[in-house]
């Protein structure tokens, strides 16, 4: 049993782990923290001809391209709900520029966390038009995400359990766990992000049919009971995966949870280890 090999997928997630957590530490390198000017690629695409700027405000009404872009309001129209209120006004103070009627911007279903960073930054510190600024960006989440949980309960009854699993069956078990391959690309998140950010095209679809490839083979697997935990484990680090790269797709609009990402990248990658470690633990 010693001589099984190191599972694939591990290995390779330490390396994305390491790829995630040398990430954050240049993520945010293009924005200059007493200028926060940023200098972003002009976007290319036909869809959007403005820069993703936090400076440039093309309809002047205080709030820059790019914040229009996070906050959702329109860059070309000054006051994009109609309510007579400009929607720089509006998010400087905490109300929604895309609804009118006095909505609050905490009333939104789905919470855009640099919008929360930002009247954080506004609150803490008193800067009326925060910008993305890597050292109050770790405070921040560090603050409310101390620690992050990113494993998921997988439903045993998705599972296919072998209840009389012997020795044979284990190795078949491991055996299958190492074809699985992760899709190419995948190792530089940080890429992909500068990628998005700049809009230019990524294969983050390709990325994500693989990962959900990856994901329906570890439920068809016959899994000895034994390793029903463990199996758990690895269907809930592929689950997060997915929900990590599919939120590349919105790098622009809320590029606070790419950072949060790359914290979970890191946690993963220490999960992964533990993994390693509990497999050879249910082998003996
Ligand atoms: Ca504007
Ligand atoms: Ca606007
Ligand atoms: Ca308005």
């Amino acid at each position: 049993m010693d001589k099984i090999k190191k599972i694939l997928i591990i290995f390779i997630l330490i390396i994305v782990g390491f790829f995630i957590a040398y990430g954050a530490i240049n993520i945010f390198s293009e924005f200059d923290p007493k200028s926060g000017l940023t200098i972003f690629p002009q976007n290319k695409n036909n869809d959007l001809d403005l820069s993703y700027s936090f400076t440039d405000d093309d309809d002047n009404d205080d709030l820059s391209n790019a914040k229009e872009i996070i906050y959702g309001s329109n860059p070309k129209i000054s006051d994009t709900d109609n309510d007579s209120y400009l929607d720089g006004d509006e998010a400087q103070n905490g109300y929604d520029p895309v609804a009118a009627n006095s909505k609050r911007l905490t009333d939104r279903t789905i919470q855009n966390l640099t919008i929360q960073y930002f009247s954080w930054v506004k609150e803490k510190y008193n800067i009326n038009d925060p910008v993305l600024q890597d050292s109050l960006i770790k405070e921040y989440l560090n603050i409310y995400y101390p620690v992050i949980s990113v494993l998921s309960d997988v439903a045993e009854k998705k599972l296919t359990i072998n209840r009389n699993a012997d020795n044979q069956d284990m190795t078949n078990y491991i055996e299958s766990l190492n074809s699985i391959e992760l899709p190419q690309g995948f190792l530089n998140y940080q890429e992909l992000y500068e990628k998005t950010l700049a809009g230019k095209n990524t294969n983050i679809d390709g990325i994500l049919n693989e990962l959900n490839a990856n994901a329906d083979k570890l439920y068809k697997m016959s899994i000895p009971e034994k390793a029903i935990e463990i199996h758990k484990k690895y269907i809930s680090v592929i689950e997060t995966l997915k929900i990590i790269f599919a939120d590349l797709k919105n790098t622009r609009k809320d590029p606070i949870l790419i950072k949060l990402n790359i914290k979970k990248g890191q946690e993963l990658a220490i999960i992964a280890a533990d993994l390693e470690e509990e497999k050879i633990k249910i082998l003996k």
